[in-house]
C-alpha cells in the first residue's frame, strides 16, 4: 500500500505515528537469534507469589489452587490519602490528591505456567478474576477507573517470572483512557456508532492486519500501531466492561488470548515480553454507549529475542516511528502456528 515514509493517525488517542517502510527492506528476516527456553520449576521456595510462601512484610500466601488476588504490599495508591496535596495559587503548579487501590493477581499456583501454556478454562479463570476485581474495586465510591495490566518479562521491568498481573484502581481517569474517552465520545456523538465497531468492520473487510478472530473477539495489529508487534484485541459486542461479558464471550476472549500469546512466543521461540492491559470505560455510573472493551499488547521486541525497539531520540522528542509495517508484522504473526513451540 505505502512503500514510502508516511504518517498514520490513531483515532483512539489523536496521536500520529511515523512509518518508514523503506528502512525495513534491510535483510533481517534470517537473523533470528534464539535464547534457550527458561526452565523454571513448578514451585520456587524463594518466590513471593508461590503458594504458602511469605511475602514482604511477613504475610503468608494461602495454599491457593486457582487464581490468587491480594493487596499490593507496596501500593502506589492509598485508599485514604488525606486531601492535602501541595496547594498553590498558580495554574502552572497544579496538583491534586489521588486515592486508589493496588492489587496483584496471580494466574495460578504454577511458578512456570504463562498464559499461552495454560488451558482455556484456566485462562477463563484469570479473565474472571480480572472481571471480579473490576466489579469489586469499581463499586467503591472513590474509584472511577480500574486498570488491569500484565507486565511480562524482565525486559518490561517485571520483578518476578511467576505469572501475575496487577490492578491499579484510581479516583481520576488516567491519561490514556481519558484520551480514549474523549475520542470515542466525539465519534459516537457524530456517527451514532462506536469508533471501534466501525474500525473493526473496516479491518474485517481488508483482512490484512487481522491475526485471529472468533465470534466474540478479534485480534489485529492496528493500522496505527507504534510497537513492532503491537496487538489490539477488540470485543465484537458493544460492551464497555469486563464484568459485562457473557460466559461465551469470556471463552472467546480466552481463546484469542491464547492464540495471540502463543504466536508471540513462537515468533522468536522465547517467552515473549510485553505490557498488556484492558481499556474499560470509567466506572462513574454513566452508561458509556461510546466505549468498546479492548486490550492492548505492547511488546518491545523488534527483530530477535535480543534486539528491542527503543523509543528514544525522535520518538521521545517528536513522535513514535516504526520501520516494519503493521501489515508485514501481522502477516508474520499469522504465518506462525497457534500451537505453542514447547507443546508442539
Ligand atoms: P511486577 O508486575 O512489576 O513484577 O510487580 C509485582 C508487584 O508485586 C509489585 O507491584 C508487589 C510489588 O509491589 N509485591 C508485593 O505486593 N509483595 C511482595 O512481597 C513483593 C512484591
Ligand atoms: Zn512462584
Amino acid at each position: 500500500m505505502f512503500d514510502s515514509p508516511h504518517r498514520r493517525f490513531n483515532p483512539l488517542t489523536g496521536d500520529w505515528v511515523l512509518v518508514s517502510p523503506h528502512r525495513a527492506k534491510r535483510p533481517w528476516l534470517g537473523q533470528v537469534e534464539k535464547t534457550p527456553p527458561e526452565n523454571l520449576p513448578h514451585y520456587d521456595p524463594t518466590c513471593y507469589l508461590c503458594p504458602r510462601n511469605e511475602r514482604a512484610g511477613g504475610v503468608k500466601n494461602p495454599d491457593y489452587s486457582g487464581t490468587f488476588s491480594f493487596d499490593n504490599d507496596f501500593a502506589a495508591l492509598l485508599p485514604d490519602s488525606a486531601p492535602d496535596a501541595p496547594a498553590s495559587d498558580s495554574p502552572l503548579l497544579a496538583a491534586e490528591p489521588e486515592r486508589g487501590l493496588c492489587r496483584v493477581v496471580c494466574f495460578s499456583p504454577r511458578h512456570d505456567l504463562t498464559l499461552p501454556e495454560m488451558d482455556i478454562p484456566a485462562i477463563e479463570n484469570v479473565l474472571t478474576a480480572w472481571a471480579e476485581q473490576t466489579r469489586e474495586l469499581g463499586a467503591k465510591d472513590f474509584i472511577h477507573y480500574v486498570q488491569v495490566f500484565e507486565n511480562k518479562g524482565a525486559m518490561m521491568g517485571c520483578s518476578n517470572p511467576h505469572p501475575h498481573s496487577q490492578i491499579w484502581a484510581t479516583e481520576h481517569i488516567p491519561n490514556e483512557p481519558a484520551k480514549e474517552l474523549e475520542r470515542q465520545t466525539a465519534y459516537f456523538s457524530a456517527n451514532g456508532r462506536t469508533l471501534l465497531s466501525d474500525y473493526l468492520a473496516e479491518e474485517h473487510k481488508r483482512k490484512e492486519r487481522v491475526i485471529a478472530a472468533n465470534d466474540y473477539f478479534t485480534a489485529l495489529i492496528p493500522f496505527w500501531a507504534v510497537w513492532p508487534f503491537e496487538v489490539l484485541v477488540i470485543a465484537h459486542r458493544n460492551v464497555p466492561y469486563l464484568p459485562k461479558l457473557t460466559s461465551a464471550e469470556v471463552t472467546g476472549l480466552a481463546n484469542i488470548f491464547k492464540q495471540v500469546t502463543a504466536r508471540y512466543d513462537n515468533l522468536f521461540e522465547i517467552s515473549f515480553p510485553y505490557s498488556m492491559g484492558f481499556h474499560q470505560a470509567p466506572l462513574d455510573n454513566l452508561p458509556h454507549p461510546e466505549w468498546t472493551l479492548h486490550a492492548h499488547f505492547y511488546p518491545p521486541l523488534l527483530r530477535s529475542a535480543t534486539v528491542r525497539k527503543f523509543m528514544v531520540g525522535f520518538e521521545m522528542l517528536a513522535m513514535p516511528q516504526r520501520d516494519i509495517t503493521p501489515e508485514i508484522a501481522a502477516a508474520r504473526l499469522r504465518e506462525l502456528s497457534e500451537v505453542h513451540f514447547k507443546q508442539g
